[in-house]
């Protein structure tokens, strides 16, 4: 796999050359380096020139007029990258917060999955040298995108992310809406809806060694607000519930049919055909929602006899609620034909399946 690392910088000549350098010592032999310049008034792009010769042709240099946005610096930076002949492509900040010791294992995951994150959230991950301030502010984005998106991620605002090629044309770059930083959280959350298989790799994110924060107040409530503008450009939300529901039609269906089959065209016994119906529609509704219905969450997870138990005890639930509602129904309105009072139940013991399939059952890992 061919590999471009992207680095956009602003003001950073503190550091730019030392990382370049420490850069090559951790990325494949034939990676390439593109530093994505806008316009920095103390220098950096010269100084890039200027090393540029030892590196040779391993690093290249994007010049813009004026500063614009880490969105529109990465999104030029991916540009530049398609017309050569690279398939995977790394965001890195240039201050020295994201340490190219990670690189070897984020290259050996992207093997087997779309984007690797560097991620502070997770067991084994962290920040170093933030105030309190600064790391509630992070993780509270982070958990805020999260709750707000429905979507299974711990690091939405890190930079440190490797994307497969195939997995920037999924996402429809052209799409993207975020000026500054809610731009991490928006492409996290498209490769998502797209399908990607998304893992998160625990990392130690050490403070910026030198040079000035770019992060402000207004960037930082630009991101809050923005999160809802980027949740509905790219809805997902009844998706599943949809979904949900035909596995459940169709598990009615199975069932129905080999009830048929065994009870009136064999003449078993209408009580054990009923129970082995109601295994057999379960497990087919367990592995249809596993592989469909709640696909974007279970990507990187498999069948388990555990989930499988859970999945029938909550199915069994639903059935009470089902049976309660109708019962309840019938006693206190009467409503004139019965079946209201039953399709009201079932109804609710859906909703609530689906509740705790989406909440417990179906929620994906992506470590
Ligand atoms: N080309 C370009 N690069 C930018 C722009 N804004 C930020 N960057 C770069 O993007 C990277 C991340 O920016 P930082 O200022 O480090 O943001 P941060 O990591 O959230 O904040 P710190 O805590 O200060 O490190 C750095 O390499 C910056 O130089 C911009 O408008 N244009
Ligand atoms: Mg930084």
């Amino acid at each position: 796999m061919s590999l471009l690392v992207i680095i956009p910088t602003y003001n950073e000549i503190g550091t730019i050359e030392r990382l370049i350098e420490t850069l090559v010592t951790y990325i494949p032999p034939d990676a390439e380096i593109l530093v994505v310049d806008d316009n920095s008034p103390d220098g950096t792009a010269l100084t890039v020139e200027k090393i540029a010769a030892d590196y040779s042709g391993r690093l290249y240099l994007l010049k813009r007029s004026e500063k614009q946005g880490l969105a529109a610096a990465y999104l030029a930076g991916f540009s530049w990258g398609f017309t050569g002949k690279y398939d995977v492509f790394l965001e890195m900040d240039a201050d020295f917060s994201h340490d190219p010791k990670y690189i070897p294992k984020m290259m050996e995951k992207m093997q087997t999955h779309d984007v690797v994150i560097g991620s502070r959230n997770i067991k084994g991950g962290g920040v170093e040298g933030w105030s309190i301030l600064r790391t509630i502010i992070s993780k509270g984005g982070s958990m805020y995108s999260r709750l707000i998106l429905d979507c299974p991620l711990y690091d939405f605002t890190g930079g440190f992310n490797m994307w497969r090629k195939t997995s920037l044309e999924k996402i429809n770059l052209s799409s993207i809406i975020s000026k500054g930083y809610s731009f991490q959280i928006e492409m996290k959350y498209k490769a998502y809806c797209a399908g990607c298989s998304i893992v998160e790799i625990p990392i130690l994110f050490t403070d910026r060694q030198c040079g000035k924060s770019k992060m402000s107040k207004r960037i930082f409530f630009e991101a809050l607000i923005n999160i809802w503008e980027i949740r509905r450009t790219s809805k997902h939300g009844l998706e599943e519930f949809v979904k949900f529901t035909v596995t459940g039609s169709l598990g009615a269906v199975t069932n129905l049919g080999i009830f048929f089959i065994a009870a009136d065209l064999i003449g078993f016994h209408e009580i054990p055909v009923s129970i082995i119906c109601f295994l057999t529609a379960v497990t087919q509704n367990y592995v249809v929602n596993h592989y469909w219905s709640f696909r974007k969450k279970t990507i990187n997870t498999g069948l388990t006899l555990k989930k499988w138990i859970f999945f029938t005890g909550a199915s069994i639930f639903g059935l009470a609620i089902n049976l309660f509602v109708m019962n309840t129904v019938l006693t206190y309105w009467n409503p004139p034909y019965k079946v209201i009072a039953q399709g009201i139940g079932i109804a609710t013991g859906m909703l609530v399946n689906f509740i705790v399939s989406k909440l417990f059952i179906f929620r994906g890992t992506n470590q």
